[in-house]
């Protein structure tokens, strides 16, 4: 993922070059960094604010918010449950992890267990060090310049436009 990103981070630079124009100023270019709805609720998910999430902590997170989610108290997810939860763990549902993420029967239901896989899945998605241990280096995107590029060329000995 990281790769493709400072790929197509190159490939803009590159374009700037070829363009003739003066290329931009890369040290005033932003990289941003983007957390996911997931990565944030991972990221709430570190009890003690040491600013890493262990594997216990895991544990204790994911069945809090199963637990969180379950308003019937009946071990498992329906649908308007999902949609509740999403909404106020996940930012809203078209944020994803979807329902049908979890729900891999597709019985339109979320057992405990197919909560707590997705979780888990996504865990060691990010744990890139796969010491179980999640740190924020490994729960952000960084993306490069999000600005396209400018369809004007500067003219030769031009500065470019100040940021
Ligand atoms: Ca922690
Ligand atoms: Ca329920
Ligand atoms: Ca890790």
């Amino acid at each position: 993922m990281k790769v493709q990103v400072l790929a197509a981070a190159c490939a803009v630079a590159l374009g700037a070059c070829a363009s003739g124009g003066s290329a931009p100023s890369r040290d005033t270019s932003p990289i941003r960094a983007i957390l996911s709805a997931d990565a944030l609720m991972l990221v709430s998910f570190d009890a003690d604010a040491d600013l890493s999430t262990s594997a216990a902590e895991v544990d204790a997170g994911l069945s809090r918010e199963f637990t969180r989610a379950d308003a019937n108290r009946d071990n498992a997810l329906q649908p308007i449950e999902f949609q509740n939860w999403s909404n106020v763990a996940l930012g809203g549902t078209q944020m994803g992890p979807y329902r049908l993420d979890f729900d891999r029967n597709v019985d339109n239901v979320i057992t405990r267990e197919e909560f707590e896989a997705e979780i888990r899945a996504r865990v060691s998605d990010y744990d890139s060090d796969e010491n179980g241990v999640l740190v924020r280096a490994e729960l952000v995107r960084l993306v490069g310049q999000a600005r396209p590029p400018t369809p004007r060329r500067p003219t030769p000995g031009e500065l470019p436009p100040q940021r």
